[in-house]
């Protein structure tokens, strides 16, 4: 049996494909739903003491696949590389080095990626952390990108991971997920990140120099998003007649393309959930 079937039980075979991808619904997951309400466990259980008071924050950010979070770093205003700053609404940081600030925004007029100011660290034998808002979305389910460049192309790391609502407001939890290679010129940053465990709640950037001279990595023009690209999850086939079935599935996307029996070559476009298939079709279905 194709490796790409879907659905096979009394249904016709059925398949969820969404950006030219096919889906394969053996591999499908509830990962979605589990993590939302273990998610919501973890925020009635054990909140976060050292990140529970967000400056100008009303709470975790829901993203949608319209609305994207954006982040230029443009407000509030910052003050210079050398001294501490304010960071944007929700945002939080911690600072190992006593020598340096914290990562801040940072408002000299060199060196941003757009506007006038970008997320700065400036950091000196010390790991420096900069934690994103909270969101309610599932971290899995989101993808990252940012512009970042360093004032040297050899010291100096800058990694992008997660923390648990264990951390203790020092980052001690903190689980890299990716490391980026410096650069003296503005390079645009994504990463995926489908493997962020259900227990993480909270991205963040890490900045780490070993060295007593200073170094600096700067941030800006920031956007997590829906990652359009995930599977379908959950996929149901009810209402089943001899020339109709119902289809409902989870997924962010708006539109899918559904293949029935292998059927490659003739795709049936959906833009709706739950989405009824009509007409005739081999009755290999009970
Ligand atoms: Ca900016």
């Amino acid at each position: 049996m194709d490796k790409n079937l879907l659905q096979k039980a009394k249904a016709p075979m059925i398949a969820l494909i969404q950006t030219k991808k096919i889906m394969n619904y053996n591999n499908l997951k509830t990962k979605t739903k589990r993590a939302a309400a273990l998610l919501l466990m973890l925020a009635l259980l054990a909140p976060l003491a050292a990140w529970a008071q967000h400056r100008d924050c009303n709470g975790p950010i829901a993203i949608t696949a319209d609305a994207p979070y954006f982040e230029g770093f443009e407000s509030p205003t910052g003050t210079s590389i050398f001294e501490d700053g304010p960071l944007p609404g929700c945002w939080e940081a911690h600072s190992t080095g006593w020598t340096t600030p914290a990562p801040h925004n940072c408002n000299n007029a060199n060196y941003a990626h757009s506007g006038s100011q970008r997320l700065a660290f400036y950091t000196a034998n010390s790991s420096d952390y900069a934690v994103l808002p909270e969101f309610s979305n599932p971290i899995s389910d989101l993808q990252i990108s940012f512009w970042m460049r360093t004032n040297t192309d050899t010291d100096g790391q800058l990694q992008l991971g997660y923390i648990t609502a264990e951390d203790d407001g020092t980052c001690n939890t903190f689980t890299p997920v990716a490391t980026y290679a410096n650069s003296v010129d503005y390079v645009m940053r994504t990463s995926d990140l489908p493997n962020v465990p259900v227990t993480a709640v909270r991205l963040v950037l890490k900045w780490e120099n070993s060295f007593a001279s200073v170094l600096r990595c700067f941030i800006d023009d920031m956007t997590v998003s829906i990652n359009l690209a995930l599977k379908p999850t959950e996929l149901t086939c009810t209402e089943v007649t001899g020339t109709s079935a119902t289809l409902t599935w989870t997924s962010y996307a708006e539109s899918w393309q559904i293949m029935l029996n292998d059927d490659e070559d003739n795709l049936i476009m959906a833009d709706t959930n739950p989405f009824t298939l009509t007409g005739a079709w081999p009755r290999n279905y009970a």
